[in-house]
């Protein structure tokens, strides 16, 4: 170890003397405390939030990075960044930046770094319409946090939605539009907030940020502890002030129109007003006890408030062609209550999304220059484990056990396209778990979605015992029921699942709802029915007549599951980087190394294993052309040009003169190294030839020899 990397560390896990989490943390403390947050795993890159503004940012650090190898810098999620836009630029490849870690360890922070990183080397003819559009891509993450982030108590400004962004480029190289995917939103969130936590941005801004004339309008008063949806937990107030003047700049930006705007700061004072309708029994029936309330929800969801009250406390149903009305009680408005405030939110967000989307899509006109490629952004909820978890982390952390599922098998792909042996690491390969979440019939989804679709009672306990008995043998799955004795599933509603980053205890209690995701048809045609134009259309199915029977919608679990099979073909189609973020403590603390949360997440995103993969495989691999441009000044065979052959027959020449042969394998296009100390001796060797080489180029300049 030289003296400096005694001080600061390594600057990639795989030249570690010994792959130990040991060493592992050691280097990484090292390194934090130096101020030093990315580190390489090969061409991953670790990043460990600095909770703090580091100056590493600056105009000075994109042009040092600009067109440059891994290798040749110092880590940096620029370098990343711009090694995923080299690939498409020189090899016409498609790529994708995957970034992990858990909440609050600096996803998004990372893919706006990304974004801003792209948008600053490209376009270098200053076009407008390109500066249009790298604009608008960067406001996006603007309006997306304001409705889909909220404070939680783990991150100020948690993403509570997944994201994947393709950037678009013509064939210039240059961004020309994108298109966003989300994925599950947190919806729960609207009716309930954890003590310490609050609702999404959106919420705070509208009440806070807007002027009093706009409040009046809305009928809404400033203060968030006045409404049930924001009252529950935190009334905190963060920067939404001036948040919201950045929210109205995006929609600006967009080119989003009055009415719009208008419509959607509308229909968040109508969730707030929602959430006030108390319910309460006049002669056995269910009536809305605060008929005010109702008026003004009627006024902001520009329906008819008869309508309202209506939908709100009985539904109809149709059997056999006839038509009924059924009273709620109590718990059935309630329930339909939140579940509308819920559904009203997430087709809000979602078409908040759509109209992004229409925004930054590539311009008919400019389909001809199109050159078809993207770099895709993914930012997406890192891996949970709660006090109490329920669907909505048995979806989050599916999610990411399909992420690292992919990470494995684009590993090998790389091998097998390159036709380079390679011997599967078999404790790293989590199809298993992957296989006992979505497997048909006898997988958790299924199995839910089954005990949703049978006719009659079936509850929770119910849909557990399904699936003790389907699932007995499963070495990954345990419950109260089979293991009697575990004292960590603690309620007889606990079920476990050994996640490859660890256990995680899940409550099945609220599985079954929420995989149904039941909202009644009468609130779908009220909305319908709206005079909002803009709010009509997100509720189209509320045309239907009612008489006619419905396909039953697919199960919440089945639509994730699909989207994650769709989201794992799109990143599997294209080449892969990725960033993996880590948290350094639970206090949001610039200095603190919290030793043990962090091995923690060095554990379970499987940092180890993936040092070890690379060192069992190979650490560095290079294309033939690149790897003779670096070092054919080692060789008085390719110095200054190889001539005998190709570019992978240079490179043979190259490392069979340094006697290095056999510590590498060529594959189609690329040479891949096994050991640190290859590629070392290599670059050893070349820092020692420039100084020469320099000299050399100066003598035959000044004509000298
Ligand atoms: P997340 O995306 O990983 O969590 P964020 O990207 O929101 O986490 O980061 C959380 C906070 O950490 C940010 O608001 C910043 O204050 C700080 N931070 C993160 N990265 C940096 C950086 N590179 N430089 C300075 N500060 C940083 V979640 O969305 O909760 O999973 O669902
Ligand atoms: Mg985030």
């Amino acid at each position: 170890m030289t003296m400096r990397e005694q001080e600061v560390g390594v600057f990639d896990f795989v030249l570690l003397d010994e792959i130990t989490l040991e060493k592992f943390m050691q280097n990484l403390k090292k390194r934090y405390q130096a101020g030093k947050i990315y580190t390489y795993i090969g061409e991953v890159a670790v990043s460990v939030n600095p909770y703090r503004s580091l100056n590493i940012y600056a105009n000075e650090f994109i042009t040092k990075y600009k067109g440059r190898e891994l290798f040749e810098n110092p880590p940096h999620i620029y370098a990343v960044a711009d090694a995923a836009y080299r690939v498409l630029r020189q090899q016409n490849k498609n790529t994708c930046i995957m970034i992990s870690g858990e909440s609050g360890a600096g996803k998004t922070e990372a893919s706006k770094i990304i974004m801003k990183y792209i948008a600053a080397v490209t376009n270098a003819h200053s076009q407008n319409d390109i500066e249009r559009v790298k604009n608008v891509l960067i406001q996006s993450n603007t309006i997306l946090e304001t409705f889909g982030n909220a404070k939680t108590n783990r991150n100020d400004n948690s993403s509570r939605f997944g994201k994947y962004m393709d950037i678009e480029f013509d064939f210039k190289h240059d961004p020309v539009g994108g298109i966003i995917t989300n994925f599950l939103l947190e919806k729960s969130r609207i009716v309930k907030q954890q003590p310490g936590e609050r609702s999404f941005h959106c919420f705070y801004q509208l009440l806070r940020g807007s002027n009093d004339a706009e409040l009046r309008q809305y009928e809404l008063s400033r203060d968030p502890s006045n409404y049930h949806y924001t009252n529950q937990g935190s009334t905190e107030t963060l920067s939404e002030k001036n948040d919201y003047k950045a929210t109205a700049l995006a929609f600006k930006a967009f080119g989003f129109s009055v009415e719009e705007i208008n419509c959607v700061w509308r229909t968040i004072a109508a969730i707030l007003h929602l959430g006030n309708v108390n319910f309460g029994a006049e002669d056995d029936e269910i009536i809305v006890k605060n008929k005010s309330q109702t008026k003004t929800l009627a006024k902001m969801l520009m329906v008819t408030e008869n309508e309202l009250s209506t939908a709100l406390t009985q539904r109809v149903i149709a059997a056999h062609g006839d038509i009924m009305k059924k009273s709620h009680d109590q718990v059935q408005a309630e329930f339909g209550r939140d579940a509308l405030a819920k559904a009203i939110y997430d087709r809000l967000f979602t078409w908040i999304v759509e109209r992004i989307n229409k925004a930054i899509e590539v311009p008919n006109k400019n389909l001809q220059k199109r050159f078809n490629r993207v770099i895709g952004v993914l930012d997406i909820y890192g891996f949970e484990i709660f006090d109490n978890n329920s669907f909505e982390q048995f979806c989050i952390n599916y999610c990411n056990e399909k992420l690292q599922q992919l990470f494995i098998e684009l590993e090998q792909q790389e091998y097998q396209r390159e036709g380079i042996e390679w011997t599967n690491v078999e404790y790293f390969n989590n199809q298993i778990i992957c296989d006992l979440v979505e497997a048909p019939h006898k997988g958790i989804i299924a199995i839910t979605d089954e005990a949703c679709l049978t006719v009659g009672k079936v509850n929770d306990e119910m849909l557990l015992e399904a699936m003790d008995q389907k699932l007995a043998h499963h070495k990954h799955f345990s419950s109260r029921q089979l293991k009697p004795m575990d004292k960590e599933l603690k309620h007889k509603v606990d079920f476990r699942i050994t996640h490859y980053a660890g256990d995680v205890i899940y409550s099945i209690i609220g599985f079954i709802d929420k995989n149904k995701d039941t909202l009644f048809q009468d609130f779908k045609r009220l909305l319908y029915n709206s005079k909002d134009k803009i709010l009509s259309s997100m509720w189209p199915e509320g045309a239907q007549d009612i008489t006619k029977t419905t396909k039953r919608p697919l199960t919440a679990g089945t639509i994730f599951q699909k989207s994650m099979s769709d989201l794992v073909a799109t990143l599997l189609s294209k080449e892969p980087f990725y960033v993996r973020c880590i948290k350094p403590n639970d206090i949001k603390s610039p200095t603190m190394f919290d030793d043990v949360r962090i091995e923690h997440q060095v554990r379970y995103l499987g940092l180890l294993e993936n040092v070890r993969v690379r060192r069992a495989g190979f650490v560095h691999r290079q294309r033939y052309d690149k790897f003779l441009l670096r070092y054919k000044m080692l060789s008085q065979y390719t110095w200054p040009n190889f001539r005998g052959g190709s570019d992978k027959d240079g490179v043979r020449v190259l490392l069979e003169e340094k006697r290095l042969i056999n510590d590498c394998k060529f594959g189609h296009t690329k040479v891949f190294i096994r050991s640190p100390r290859t590629l070392f001796q290599l670059e050893r060797e070349r820092n020692e030839m420039i100084p020469n080489i320099v000299i050399l180029l100066q003598k035959q300049v000044r004509g000298w020899i």
